[in-house]
């Protein structure tokens, strides 16, 4: 996804946030989802795979970006996997990122890939090289290993040992890839694991993937930093590095609370959005730049009380609005302002691009690309949702509860 770079000043130059962009959407995200407190089912949502599919579908609809729907493994188990994709494929997304899933067996109590026993381990390795097999018939060019593994108490397993476990477990994984498909490496502070997780930051997901092989890259999930991160700088770490694979895109106010992206902290958002489209402009760092042209945005996001649909579209949004943002940014005169070491002036820019209302020019470009000038209004007022309320009866869980 070639991105256009800095500085965009008009509805035309901000084209790539409304038609370059590529947003995968979470099956997840469409499912009933709540608390361990409390799961509030809601109207019209999907009853399977296939009904997930149209709702990602008809995101992409609205939206024009939303191009492919990230599934979740055993969560979207389908008999025939080739025929999820062609359905997909006939109502114009693609199958996203597939996320495998080793935290939800009795046999996953002490971990999975870094479980002490060979047993499994082997069964967690077997489940992965599935989501490869999946991932070849679906076209899909991602797998996603996120691990629930970690230790509650101190002394209660050995760290290198368990890292050791991991590398080795991944070793056997990433030959697996579908031609030209990469393997993405999650990392989580705490939970559900309190005392130590296995992949607890960007850093440690780094070193495993390096050990790993070419294709394994860090997945930066946007809500699992403590309190204060510095997540643009981990993000221009790692674009450096030629190892920035995605985002599980979502916001959180204090814990991974799958919150909607840019619904807490958008001036956040919007800095990682600068970092990305400053290396996709940087002629300077073929690596980053390269890097920046692969990344994979997907939301990782739950919507316990709010409407889905019209909740997914927004999100959607507010990730355009904040690229958009990043677009304005004057990257020559900042680059100047930094080297001149004026703290004012560039923290200015910065500033200036994102108090900028771009949803003027993101409408604008939205009517010139064929697109609804307001994808959230335009799907409240389309009476699509009365529609599903009415036809879909019995909609399942998202998948964990
Ligand atoms: C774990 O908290 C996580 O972020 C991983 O990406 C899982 O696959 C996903 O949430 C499940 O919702
Ligand atoms: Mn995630």
């Amino acid at each position: 996804m070639t991105m256009v770079s800095g500085r965009a000043a008009s509805a035309t130059d901000l084209k790539w946030a409304v038609s370059g962009l590529e947003v995968e959407t979470p099956s997840w995200g469409y499912g009933n989802s709540g608390t361990r407190f409390k799961v509030f089912p809601q109207p019209g949502v999907p009853r399977d795979p296939f009904e997930k599919t149209e709702d990602a579908a008809t995101v992409g609809h609205y939206t024009g970006v939303a191009k492919a729907i990230a599934l979740h493994i055993p969560w979207d188990r389908v008999d025939d996997f080739s025929a999820l994709a062609a359905f997909a494929r006939e109502r114009g997304v693609k199958i996203g990122g597939i996320n495998s899933n080793t935290f939800q067996d009795e046999d996953y109590k002490l971990g999975s890939l870094c479980h002490p026993s060979f047993e499994v381990r082997k069964k967690a390795v077997t489940h992965i090289l599935d989501c490869c097999e999946i991932a070849r018939q679906t076209g899909s060019s991602v797998v996603k290993v996120w691990l629930a593994d970690g230790t509650n108490y101190p002394g209660q397993d050995d760290f290198r040992a368990r890292r050791r476990r991991l590398i080795d477990s991944l070793r056997e994984i990433h030959p697996a890839l579908p031609e030209g498909a990469r393997l993405f490496l999650e990392y989580k502070f705490y939970e559900p694991a309190f005392y130590h997780t296995d992949v607890q930051d960007w850093g440690q997901s780094l070193s495993v993937c390096r050990q790993v092989g070419e294709r394994a890259q860090v997945c930066v999930d946007t809500g699992h930093h403590a309190m204060g991160a510095n997540i643009e700088q981990i993000v221009a770490i790692l674009l450096q590095e030629g190892r920035l694979g995605g985002f599980d895109l979502n916001d959180k106010k204090y814990g991974d609370d799958d919150l909607m992206v840019g619904s807490i902290d958008p001036y956040q958002l919007f800095r990682i959005c600068h970092e990305l489209v400053k290396a996709n402009a940087d002629e300077s760092d073929r690596t980053a730049r390269s890097c920046a042209s692969e990344v994979v945005y997907m939301l990782d996001q739950c919507h316990n009380i709010e409407p889905k649909m019209p909740a997914v579209i927004r999100s959607v949004m507010n990730l355009q609005e904040a690229f958009a943002k990043a677009l304005l940014v004057d990257l020559p005169a900042l680059r100047q302002a930094q080297e001149s070491g004026d703290v004012l002036d560039a923290n200015g820019l910065l500033k200036d691009a994102y108090d900028t209302d771009v949803r003027g020019l993101l409408a604008r470009a939205r009517a010139e690309a064929g697109l609804p000038e307001d994808p959230y209004r335009a799907y409240l007022a389309s009476g699509e949702q009365r529609q599903r309320e009415e036809t879909r009866v019995g909609g399942v869980g998202a998948g964990w509860q």
